[in-house]
């Protein structure tokens, strides 16, 4: 009997053993598997219904290997017509990362993506961090399309990079450490220069900088920079002096996910690759064939709270002190939408009672952008724009997925970057 009862002792201890093993290598389990398969089919679903070209769905769904081809063939028509001239480096180096990843030639786009780099400059010392965030993407899609003609841009951006990275989001870090990495596994071999010393450092720079974002529960950042920073710690050959749990940060974003906060089709593109171990790395060596993943059976994805019946209160403030000596204002208002809203519909009332609350939005990846209130429009050459707040707590959603609670006082406050 004592005997037996060891034996079981050990087998169950093995199995123990077994699946902490496994978790340890950072993969979603099985059973949460359908989770993230509802997210796909809700990102690859989105394509359909939006006129919005977007290279980074495009990119997820190839790495992860697509479900819906009708989707697959419409973006990559749409990104095969983009003429490349009218895009800023960032949506440059997106379209030719989504092209590759179907397998399709971006021709003309490398080259062009190529001059604007080599004609590069930050705008001006200290400046803002985002400001390399689609310099850090066109690096990356360079470095894959022809690693060799990159070096010389990627050694001036990388020296860039090591007087200013202290300064970066968590996005435009993990963007930039991609970008790096993925020069730094491509140093020539028997190169006499001393690139892998200065990637090296740099990168070292970069992973640290992100290291210190990460929150006690896992999250790095913000949930909408988390997956971005799973990429760039999962591929980085320099580790960060704090130390990451990547199993702790995957179970939070599952539980994010489970919440339904994933529901912009762009915070999927961004999201989905670490969740299924890709990333932008491994897209040129997405293998493209007729074939396509059977689509899952579905659990039910947390879809929006729908808006009810009840009514509540928002006190919306808009404030300029920054732009025209006499157009200065600071006006609040308080409104009354149904219950579930989102802020569109705050800022749509307080337009419909007050004209000075007159404001417009743009297009963008990640959706409705608020581009102009009460005349007073964002400008990138200014680097200014419209910032919203809660409170005093910047929003981490745009306007069309931010879903107010009674009582709040949101803010649109016209700020710089
Ligand atoms: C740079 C940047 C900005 C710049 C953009 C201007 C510029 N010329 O650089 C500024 C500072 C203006 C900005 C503003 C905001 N941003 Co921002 N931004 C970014 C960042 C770091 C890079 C975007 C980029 O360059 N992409 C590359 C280019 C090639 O792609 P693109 O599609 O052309 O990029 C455009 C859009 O991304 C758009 N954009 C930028 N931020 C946002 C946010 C929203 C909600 C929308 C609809 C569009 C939008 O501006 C870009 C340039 O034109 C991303 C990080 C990320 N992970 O994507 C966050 C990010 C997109 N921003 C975010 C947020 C929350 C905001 C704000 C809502 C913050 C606030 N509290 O006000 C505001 C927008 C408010 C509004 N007026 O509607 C979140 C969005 C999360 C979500 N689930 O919606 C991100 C993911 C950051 C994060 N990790 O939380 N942002």
């Amino acid at each position: 009997m004592a005997w037996l009862t060891l034996y079981l002792l050990n087998v169950l201890w093995a199995v123990a053993g077994t699946s902490t093993r496994a978790q340890s290598s950072c993969s979603v389990s099985p059973e949460q598997q359908p989770w993230v398969d509802g997210l796909q089919v809700l990102m690859e679903n989105s394509v359909a219904k939006s006129d919005f070209t977007n290279p980074s769905i495009l990119i997820a769904m190839n790495l992860v290997g697509t479900y819906n081809l009708e989707a697959q063939k419409i973006l990559t028509n749409r990104l095969m017509a983009i003429d490349g001239a009218d895009l800023t480096s960032g949506q440059l180096a997106l379209t030719i990362m989504a092209l590759t990843s179907s397998c399709r030639d971006p021709g003309s786009k490398v080259p062009i993506l190529q001059k604007k780099m080599e004609k590069w400059e930050p705008s001006s010392p200290g400046a803002e961090g985002s400001a390399f965030y689609g310099p850090s993407l066109a690096i990356l899609a360079l470095c894959q399309k022809n690693s060799e003609a990159t070096i010389p841009i990627a050694v001036r951006f990388a020296k860039t990079l090591m007087r200013e990275s202290s300064l970066f989001s968590v996005d435009t870090a993990a963007v930039a450490t991609l970008a790096l990495t993925c020069m730094y596994n491509r140093i020539p071999v028997g190169s006499q220069e001393n690139y892998r010393d200065l990637f090296g450092e740099v990168l070292k720079d970069l992973v640290d900088n992100i290291g210190l974002r990460i929150k006690a529960d896992g999250i790095i950042g913000d949930i909408y920079s988390t997956g971005l920073a799973m990429q760039a710690l999962s591929v980085t050959p320099e580790q960060p002096s704090t130390k990451w749990d990547c199993e702790k940060t995957l179970n939070m974003i599952l539980n994010e996910i489970k919440q339904g906060k994933f529901q912009n089709p762009m915070s999927i593109a961004q999201i989905l690759p670490s969740l299924k171990g890709k990333t932008y790395l491994d897209v040129p060596q997405v293998i493209c064939g007729p074939d396509h993943e059977v689509p899952p059976t579905l659990t039910d994805y947390p879809s929006p709270i729908p808006t009810s019946a009840s009514n509540i209160t928002v006190t919306y403030t808009i404030n300029n002190q920054l732009k025209g000596v006499d157009l200065l204002f600071n006006v609040s208002i308080e409104v009354s939408v149904r219950s579930g809203s989102v802020l569109l519909a705050v800022l749509e009332e307080a337009q419909r009672k007050n004209s000075m609350f007159k404001f417009e939005t743009k297009m963008t990846s990640w959706g409705l952008m608020v581009s102009s209130i009460n005349n007073i429009a964002e400008n990138a050459n200014h680097k200014t724009y419209w910032e919203f707040l809660s409170g005093k707590t910047p929003l981490n959603e745009g306007v069309a997925y931010y879903v107010p609670f009674n009582r709040e006082h949101i803010t649109a406050n016209f700020t710089q970057y």
